[in-house]
């Protein structure tokens, strides 16, 4: 059940400091969390004023994944690693926009590993849409490197900062999915929603429809199925912003592998984009997959991979499963 307490202004401090009061590792991890919210706030500082600073089109480049960067990219993902890097709890840094992996262990063998896609949704910069910074916590040990190829169910923490018509952070560290709504009046995070759980009445069905025909046989015609059966189409186009309207709304996310020269690869980032939310959908009493797998199961093989992702409530995805192998 979800509580909704605006009056008691309780800011993402005061709640981090009992919410992790039965952890290990409490001060060391709310240090973390701490700081992927204020570079959150200045993200979104910066978002809010990317027309009048000259942030908006490309910033000349392309990243690993040979994707025009955007100016407002390389600024989010300068902040995020100047903030995160001064953490001595954090020895290591993966995000969507470096290469490889950046090691701030200054000597230190063990301590938090943080991947991150600084602002996820590119191509709604330049309109005013909604855009979001993700981030996934893991804890390493030795092998940086090797650490980051953990399976979601690793993850300590993971969440996201949506930049949207109010600034939103929303997090899991394995005890529910908490909502902190930005009061642009003191600069605190305010608690909004408490415990979300993801509705059992599908309501949207959110996919590119521009892919279908290149999306394999049976899933298009799963989709055909589902839209058949009644239900809105939605797609913002921005994997966070379409993950947090399932999470609140219900339905179905569905961005199914397409095919390409003569394969099919999927597009969403598994380290920096299916990692960190099916952590938080799965703690929502939803379901996130990889292919047929449960996302948190699933072990990435490299850094930059990408793999095909499905989430939403347990009833939708599994009709959706249900009518990909119906004959
Ligand atoms: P980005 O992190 O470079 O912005 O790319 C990922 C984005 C997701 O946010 C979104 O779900 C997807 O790409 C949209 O892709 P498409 O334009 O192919 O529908
Ligand atoms: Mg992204």
């Amino acid at each position: 059940m979800s509580t909704i307490i605006r009056g008691d202004k309780l800011t993402l401090s005061h709640y981090l400091l009992s919410h992790l009061r039965d952890s290990n590792i409490q001060a060391e991890l709310n240090l973390v969390i701490s700081d992927i919210a204020d570079a959150g706030k200045k993200i979104a500082h910066e978002v809010q004023r990317s027309g009048l600073l000259d942030l908006h089109g490309a910033a000349g480049g392309k990243n690993i994944h040979a994707e025009e960067v955007q100016k407002l990219d390389d600024r989010s993902n300068e902040i995020v690693k100047s903030i995160l890097s001064e953490n001595e709890q954090i020895v290591g840094l993966a995000s969507e926009e470096e290469k490889d992996v950046v090691d701030v262990s200054g000597g230190r063998t063990t301590g938090f590993i943080v991947a991150f896609d600084p602002l996820d949704g590119s191509s709604n910069i330049d309109i005013n849409a909604t855009v979001g910074t993700i981030f996934s916590v893991l804890p390493s040990w030795a092998d940086i490197r090797a650490d980051f190829l953990q399976p979601g169910r690793s993850q300590l923490a993971s969440g996201y900062v949506l930049y949207g018509s109010s600034t939103v952070f929303v997090f899991t560290v394995g005890k529910g999915v908490h909502e902190f709504t930005l009061d642009p009046d003191n600069g605190e995070f305010i608690l909004t929603q408490e415990n979300i759980k993801i509705p059992e009445t599908a309501k949207y069905i959110s996919y590119n429809e521009g892919n279908k025909t290149k999306f394999r046989g049976s899933e298009a015609k799963a989709i055909d199925k589902l839209v058949k059966n009644g239900g809105s189409s939605r797609y913002i186009g921005a994997l966070v912003a379409d993950f947090h309207r399932t999470l609140l709304k219900g339905g179905i996310f569905l961005y199914p592998a397409v095919s390409s020269d003569g394969g099919y690869i999927g597009k969403l980032r598994m380290q920096y984009e299916v990692k960190p939310l099916a952590h938080v959908m799965h703690e929502a009493g939803g379901v996130a997959l990889i292919n047929n797998e449960n996302a948190m199961e699933v072990a990435p093989d490299e850094l930059h991979e990408r793999v095909p992702f499905v989430f939403g409530d347990k009833k939708i995805v599994n009709k959706y499963q249900k009518y990909r192998y119906d004959t």
